[in-house]
């Protein structure tokens, strides 16, 4: 029986709520040395309503945070923890990533509990980006299904281990087997059960744990009382052949379990544990755990598994860049307390004390009422108060240190800022998110001009917030034009600003981010000239426009792309356009060679056809002419301009229009 089951198993059996006062004290010792040895930060994150947030609730109430469990969308109309938001209750939706923290055993466990909606994705980026490790959770019944390759795309780019849980093995059809086969399909991830389910659906009655090869029920109306029992008769077969499964796939990457296997000797639970853990954090490998959270199976055991396998923020490589004269060098941070101080600011968020700033600390510690030095401003800043986050609940604290994760209010920062000791790390600055390119527009207007000011001031805030969400300013029709990841998430701000700003919007038709390019060469020669009264002007500029990449024809892998007829163009390549110059000698002098350059990136921003942005063109300056009194830089901005708009209208424009693979994903019942 390993440690932290055998605190469950205290004799008389303790309800979770009575834990809490065990967990106390085991919190008052633990607290007073901090080691981030003993810290754990992951994310939850998985495809929408997969139970991501009624997993962490049982987290919760099992680590003695809170003393109920309620349910997302719930009867007894309280909801869930972690969608505290207004808006999350009544759609039963996640919308904003929510962060807590739990004690389980000596360990102290920050989470974060994602949104699966792919208009919120913006919070997975942030959260993954900044956590150590992550839960994946996969549906029993719809295994992989669209979300999660998107949230596997993201836990692959900030390469953090994780484990799996299947959920609702509770439900008819459910399959844990299927949804391996598929994450091993679609995600090509290396994975294998640790565990195997006792009955399926209605009939899940409890987890067998194949490592150590002991059977677990969860009794008690909330499943609190963890009991473990001899694996059932019915059961030992199947447990016996998914554990060599588990065996033989660990082998392939353990010599030592390789040579025990085919010496046909013992494997014992701490060498599949020792190895599962090593190859989980060397992202080889992920264990896979089961139940249901919603019928309180199995949540314990894939808690203790958090604990065994992921790993401690000691364990993980942080990369930041230091600036070295003019020079950027790649730095490894170092996951301890005596360091200078580096944090960064991963999230913000407004509530009634002002703005609420989420840190990640990376290395050295930070004491309320100390100073940091915020490296994008280069401003100074007092950090006059400390929490740690629950939900929307704020705990003070006075101190936090390398590994942790707090919030303080009133700093000047956006999300994405290095915040460091001001001194000896002052020139560093951690690697950024990745931010998805916006997809879709509205129009947005108050219904009463008096409701204007209070709608600039919620727009400002949700842009410093949400680095997907834009805000701009037709400048033909005035409109406020605003941009984000999907109509959901256009549709949420404008709720958001009639609840919590009191403003009425109106907002118009989504339209759509078409951009412009040209398909065919064409060559220009313009000539500015206007020689009569005042100040003359006079440039001259030959040359030729044309596609930057021909012949794109890949369809690449990415949720947002452009179609030019039958040619696919990457998202990144998006605003990809290029300025050469091909002039020798002086005929057109250097400083004016720059001023064209200028020109022509200022044209692109507004395409001729319909004012969207143009992409993937390339400029040539081949030639040009001079005036001794009437040239300028201005005059050659000009010129450049026009030549432009001259020669795109014969160049085969086009309007590209964005395009996405779209799974759809129907209940049986809607085709049968
Ligand atoms: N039968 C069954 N239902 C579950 C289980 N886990 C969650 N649910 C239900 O699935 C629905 C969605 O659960 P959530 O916890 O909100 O899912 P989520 O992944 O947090 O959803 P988003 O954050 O909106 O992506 C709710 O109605 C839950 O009660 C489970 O194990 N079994
Ligand atoms: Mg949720």
């Amino acid at each position: 029986m390993h440690k932290f089951l055998q605190r469950i198993f205290l004799k008389p059996a303790v309800p979770a709520h009575r834990l809490s006062t065990h967990n106390t004290l085991i919190n008052f010792f633990a607290a007073s040395i901090y080691s981030s040895k003993l810290v754990r930060n992951i994310g939850i994150s998985a495809h929408i309503d997969s139970g991501k947030t009624t997993f962490t609730e049982r987290v919760l109430y099992y680590g003695g945070r809170i003393n109920a469990i309620h349910e997302v969308k719930g009867g007894d109309n309280v909801g869930a923890t972690m969608d505290f938001m207004e808006l999350e209750r009544e759609k039963g939706i996640t919308i904003q990533s929510a962060a807590t923290h739990v004690r389980w055993g000596d360990k102290h466990i920050n989470i974060i509990d994602t949104p699966g909606h792919v208009d919120f994705t913006i919070e997975v980026e942030r959260a993954l980006r900044v956590l150590d490790a992550a839960i994946m959770i996969v549906c029993g019944v719809g295994g992989v299904q669209p979300q999660t390759l998107t949230v596997d795309k993201q836990m692959k780019r900030y390469k953090i281990p994780r484990l799996i849980f299947i959920n609702k093995l509770d439900r008819l059809g459910a399959s844990p087997w299927g949804a391996i086969k598929e994450i091993r399909d679609k995600l090509g991830l290396n994975v294998a059960a640790v565990q195997i389910p006792i009955g399926l659906d209605s009939s899940l009655k409890g987890i067998i744990d194949i490592i150590g090869m002991k059977a677990y029920y969860f009794d008690g109306p909330k499943g609190d009382f963890v009991r473990e029992e001899p694996i059932p008769d019915n059961c030992k077969d199947e447990a016996d052949e998914k554990r060599q499964e588990l065996i033989e796939v660990l082998a392939n990457n353990d010599p030592t379990i390789e040579d025990l296997y085919l010496h046909e000797k013992e494997i014992t639970q701490q060498i599949l544990e020792k190895s599962i853990r090593k190859q989980t954090l060397d992202l080889q490998f992920c264990p896979v755990f089961m139940g249901s959270a919603y019928k309180n199976k199995g949540v314990q055991l894939t808690l203790d598994g958090v604990v065994k396998f992921l790993p401690n923020p000691e364990e993980m490589k942080n990369i930041a860049y230091r600036q070295v004269g003019a020079k950027e060098e790649e730095i490894v941070l170092e996951t301890n307390s005596r360091q200078p101080f580096v944090g960064y600011a991963f999230k913000l968020e407004e509530n009634k004390f002002g703005q609420l700033t989420y840190v990640r600390v990376y290395q050295g510690k930070l004491k309320r009422g100390e100073f940091v030095y915020n490296v994008a401003v280069k401003k100074r800043l007092k950090v006059s108060r400390m929490v740690r986050m629950h939900a929307n609940q704020m705990e003070d604290i006075s101190e936090i240190e390398a590994g942790d994760i707090f919030a303080t209010f009133g700093l000047e920062c956006s999300t994405g800022d290095t915040l460091t000791d001001g001194n000896i790390a002052s020139n560093i600055t951690c690697s950024t998110m990745f931010v998805p390119q916006p997809v879709m527009s509205l129009s947005i207007k108050p219904t009463k001009n008096e409701f204007s000011t209070k709608m600039q001031k919620a727009l400002s805030r949700f842009v410093r917030e949400d680095p997907t969400f834009h805000v701009n300013v037709d400048k033909e029709s005035e409109e406020i034009i605003i941009s984000g990841m999907g109509e959901l998430h256009l549709q949420i701000y404008a709720e958001r600003m009639r609840r919590e700003f009191e403003i009425d919007v109106k907002v118009g038709a989504p339209t759509v981010n078409y951009r412009e390019t040209v398909s065919s060469r064409e060559y220009f020669d313009f000539l500015h000239k206007k020689q009569s009264g005042g100040a003359g002007q006079y440039a001259r500029v030959i040359g030729y426009i044309e596609p930057l990449v021909e012949g794109v024809n890949n369809l690449i892998e990415t949720n947002y792309f452009f179609k030019i007829r039958n040619f696919f163009l990457k998202s990144n390549t998006e605003f990809a356009n290029q300025f050469k110059s091909e002039i020798v000698g002086t005929t057109i002098p250097n400083e004016y060679v720059t001023a064209c350059e200028k020109g022509f990136y200022e044209s692109v921003m507004k395409g001729p056809l319909t004012g969207y942005p143009v992409v993937n063109v390339k400029y040539v300056l081949q030639d040009g002419a001079t005036h001794v009194v009437d040239s300028s830089s201005n005059a050659f901005m000009i010129a450049t301009r026009y030549s432009f708009q001259n020669a795109f209208p014969r160049a085969s424009p086009q309007i590209l229009e964005p395009i996405m693979t779209i799974e759809i994903t129907v209940p049986q019942s809607a085709y049968v």
